[in-house]
């Protein structure tokens, strides 16, 4: 490399934050700080690396002298980013088209992460290697003088959309929601076992990460009872953590409701526990982790509990419809949605292409559920045809109402009935579009029914 430092772009406004805390040889003490800075503050012998943030991916001059080093930070995308120096700084949120620059401090040689912390965004692709070689390897090293002016590569970005249809719908190892069929004992209590483990499952073709599963399926295996059974689930916890199972939406005596350190004692590792309880009403509930469960839940610790039927309100008018008296459902389908963790934006544990594709015949009624079990709100938008929105949380709604799109956030169900008039591929998918699509074509919460 012939010089340590660059001239900065023209025009470039900084911010100076807290740098004034953060002297850079203190790293990794500030870890967690954000710590960007103002141009002038520049050491003259710190590096500074183009880095650009997108959907979803982290680029640039990625390979650094040991040092100080000074990341100059572009968010190119259109959502929000940060980059995050894994143990160390990390920028404000940087909106569309923000620049900063972030004080790494003194790198020794070796590898460090950049991410960006945005729920969900390192799982989708926001993570990359920065390599740090030792200072007497400078001169094999190349930091841009400055930003690329070239445009997008259009060309990439229609090749890779249209293989992302192509691939639709794919085939990969593992499928969750799978009814797990209870042992009956002698008094009738229907009795799960469930092992809690962290197992390999493929998310998407080739992303294998390690889930923290149910059953070793993501989601977890459905339960599903009859109002007045009397339930058993034992509970094998094969974690590195404790862990416990909280039954959301479904009462339970309070001994049960499956939060360690009030409730119970933490499932330590390698021990089991048994949660009993009697099904006292119909109920579209989940199952999840409660302790850790900001790492467990998205990681992929979630299920559906159903008790009883769900809430179709046969014999009700609605506008100038009326749900026929003998309605049959045809499929229910339970939605499982998610957006962080290894797993990341995923339908029922899986991502575009790899997502299920839902064939039903023309005139059937079909059921859905939407689960939230993520960090962020979700759209879920049917192409086509209306959803009768029947239910919320399991509690059938005196007046059911349509919508074409409908927002479910973290921990809401709803119930929708959706009356499948047309035949054809109706794409059905999250509307915040960063959910769906990147420049890699299209990814995470998209799936389709397919009418024939
Ligand atoms: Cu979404």
């Amino acid at each position: 490399m012939s010089m340590f430092h660059r001239p900065l772009i023209a025009g470039l406004v900084l911010f100076a934050l807290i740098a004034a805390a953060c002297a850079p040889d203190d790293f990794p003490a500030e870890a967690g700080a954000t710590a960007s800075i103002s141009a002038d503050s520049i050491g003259s012998d710190a590096t500074v690396p183009l880095i650009d943030l997108s959907e979803f991916s982290i680029k640039g001059d990625l390979t650094v002298p040991a040092g100080p080093v000074v990341v100059d930070v572009l968010n190119k995308g259109a959502a929000v980013h940060t980059l995050v120096l894994a143990g160390g700084p990390k920028t404000e949120n940087l909106n569309a088209g923000e620049e900063t620059l972030l004080d790494l401090g003194t790198l020794a040689p070796g590898t460090y992460e950049l991410f960006c912390d945005i729920p969900g965004h390192r799982e989708s692709g926001m993570s990359a290697e920065l390599t740090v070689v030792p200072s007497s390897e400078a001169d094999s090293v190349t930091i841009s003088a400055e930003r690329s002016e070239e445009g997008p590569d259009w060309e990439a970005l229609e090749e890779a959309m249209t293989a992302s249809f192509e691939a639709f719908p794919a085939e990969t190892e593992g499928q969750g929601n799978v009814l797990l069929e209870p042992t009956i004992l002698p008094d009738g209590t229907k009795e799960y076992d469930l092992t809690v483990a962290i197992t390999s499952w493929e998310v998407e073709p080739g992303r294998v990460v390690e889930s923290w599963s149910y059953n070793g399926m993501v989601p977890g295996p459905e339960i599903r009872v009859d109002v007045g059974d009397k339930v058993r689930v034992n509970v094998q916890n094969d974690l590195p953590l404790s862990t416990d199972i909280h039954w959301h939406g479904i009462p339970t005596p309070n001994a049960m409701d499956g939060v360690s350190s009030i409730t119970q004692e933490p499932i330590q590792p390698g021990e089991s526990f048994v949660y009993e309880f009697v099904a006292e009403r119909e109920s579209v509930g989940m199952y999840h982790a409660h302790r850790f469960g900001q790492i467990s839940i998205p990681n992929g610790l979630f299920g559906v509990f159903t008790i009883g039927e769900l809430p179709i309100p046969r014999g009700q008018t609605i506008g100038d419809t009326t749900i026929p008296e003998d309605l049959v459902v045809a499929q229910e389908i339970p939605m499982v949605l998610n957006d962080a963790g290894v797993i990341g934006y995923s339908l029922n544990g899986k991502s575009f292409p790899a997502t299920e594709p839902y064939v039903v015949e023309q005139g059937d009624w079909v059921a859905i559920t939407y689960y939230n079990e993520g960090l962020q709100i979700h759209p879920m938008h049917l192409h086509q045809f209306p959803q009768l929105v029947v239910a919320k949380d399991g509690f059938p709604l005196d007046n059911p109402y349509y919508a074409d799109t409908i927002n479910v956030a973290p921990g809401e169900r709803y119930t929708v009935l959706v009356n499948a008039t047309d035949v054809g591929t109706w794409v059905w998918h999250c509307h915040i579009l960063t959910h769906v699509e990147s420049e890699d074509g299209m990814f995470g919460m998209v799936t389709a029914m397919i009418v024939t």
